[in-house]
């Protein structure tokens, strides 16, 4: 195969031949309807073309709840094969060339080794990210009460210990972020100290701090609550501009969309956090109760929509370093991962290309005028207009698939992994 790409590039070919000639119609009347408003659509298809957003490791298996885990026959159950399926989603999406992996989830004995195997399938590595919510067999403290944040000593030392480790592999992968996420929190009011807890993850972030390498970034993701239900330590975008703004600059603020109340103005903490050059990176999902970590796009495409229209404002302002680290965050309870992976980049390109569209001038103007009614149309014009096209020709043009979902499915891929790989366990919780 190509490029050690897992599925047979002719079936792509076929499939793409049938598609094309619809395709290059429909690609051409959107191409006179957006030069009529002063927009070459080569212009975004190559912005398009050069776009990319990571995909999660831990997305390639069947999520679940608390409640339970429904395993999906075929699903992967180590590393190596959940690099053969985000292989499948980049080969038909042509996007998705990066892999965030997450520790000790992914673990190997040789991650150079890791590396050649990821790069003989067309892929390599994004932001790792470190675990001290979960406590590992043998392990010798519990994260039970806590552990950047937990009032142990000797817990606090083992999760940095951690955290610095996960920076050794990243070196080894190739990567320049480390994402740290902790749960930690309390579940009565009383439990913990919130002065005192958040205190202590300042002195253990500061020594993680210490051990990153030149041209590193700790990305600190906040989220509003679970697993702790009265209080958690990182909760919001304000305590993460405040920890990383006491940290350094290496410290930037990662937001995963699905970490806040519903309703809340993602798109205005954006703006924020790239004011004070403290935006580092997204975990793309959609969410419409708590952090339900659905596929992008999938219940909110507007407000993927605005987060983009923030990130190209941020983009014509630039401040020091902005250079978000994009990432796809979800849990693929019901759907076929892969099919949910396609289907999310696809939201997530579209959230860009839409953005790509809008008349930033024709914005500002209205905006500095209150011209209320044409600033939101500036808004609505982009957004209602279907890219669709300028997507798939892109992906085309990159050798992916015109219409991937359906692609994936007439490759037989999960079909064919069913009868190869041994079934996966089936205990409730993420992984
Ligand atoms: C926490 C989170 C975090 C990951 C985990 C898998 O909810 O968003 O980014 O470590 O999901
Ligand atoms: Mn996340």
């Amino acid at each position: 195969m190509a490029n050690g790409f897992p599925i047979d590039g002719q079936l792509i070919e076929r499939l793409n031949e049938g598609a094309l000639g619809a395709l290059e119609d429909d690609y051409a009347s959107l191409g006179r309807q957006l030069a009529r408003r002063g927009i070459d659509v080569e212009t975004i298809r190559s912005r398009v073309a050069a776009f990319s957003v990571a995909v999660p490791s831990w997305g390639t298996g069947r999520g679940g709840t608390r409640f339970a885990r429904f395993p999906l026959a075929g699903e992967p159950t180590g590393i190596l094969e959940k690099l053969e399926d985000c292989a499948v989603v980049q080969q038909l999406c042509r996007i998705t060339p990066r892999v965030s992996p997450h520790f000790p989830w992914d673990k190997v004995s040789d991650y150079a080794g890791l590396r050649e195997v990821a790069a003989s399938l067309g892929l390599g590595f994004d932001a790792v990210n470190s675990n001290t919510f979960q406590d590992q067999p043998g392990q010798k403290h519990s994260y039970a009460t806590g552990s950047l944040t937990s009032t142990d000593p000797a817990v606090r030392e083992q999760a940095v210990a951690h955290n610095i480790e996960c920076i050794d592999i990243g070196r080894a992968l190739g990567v320049r972020d480390l994402t740290v996420w902790i749960g930690d929190g309390t579940n009565f009011p009383g439990q913990q100290d919130l002065g005192r807890s958040f205190d202590r993850y300042l002195d253990s972030a500061a020594q993680i701090y210490a051990a990153l390498p030149d041209g590193w970034r700790m990305l600190i993701e906040h989220k509003m609550f679970e697993p702790a239900f009265y209080s958690t330590v990182i909760a919001d975008w304000g305590s993460s501009i405040l920890a990383a703004q006491h940290l350094g600059p290496k410290a930037r603020c990662l937001v995963d969309l699905g970490h806040h109340a519903p309703n809340v103005n993602i798109e205005q903490i954006v703006a924020r956090l790239h004011r004070f050059g403290k935006l580092g990176g997204f975990h793309f999902n959609d969410s419409s109760y708590g952090d339900d970590d659905l596929d992008s796009g999938s219940v909110n495409p507007h407000r993927l929509f605005l987060v983009f229209n923030e990130l190209l404002e941020a983009e014509r302002n630039p401040r020091d370093g902005f250079d978000p680290a994009y990432m796809i965050d979800q849990s693929h309870n019901v759907t076929d991962p892969i099919e949910s992976l396609l289907s999310s980049a696809e939201a997530i390109a579209t959230a860009f290309a839409k953005a790509l569209l809008v008349d930033r001038d024709m914005l500002k103007t209205a905006q500095e005028e209150n011209d209320v009614m044409a600033a939101f149309q500036a808004l609505r014009t982009a957004y209602r207009t279907d890219v669709s096209p300028i997507l798939a020709m892109a992906r085309v043009g990159a050798g992916g698939a015109a219409d991937p979902i359906a692609t994936y499915r007439a490759s037989g891929w999960r079909t064919a992994m069913a009868a190869r790989r041994r079934p996966a366990g089936s205990t409730a919780g993420i992984v």
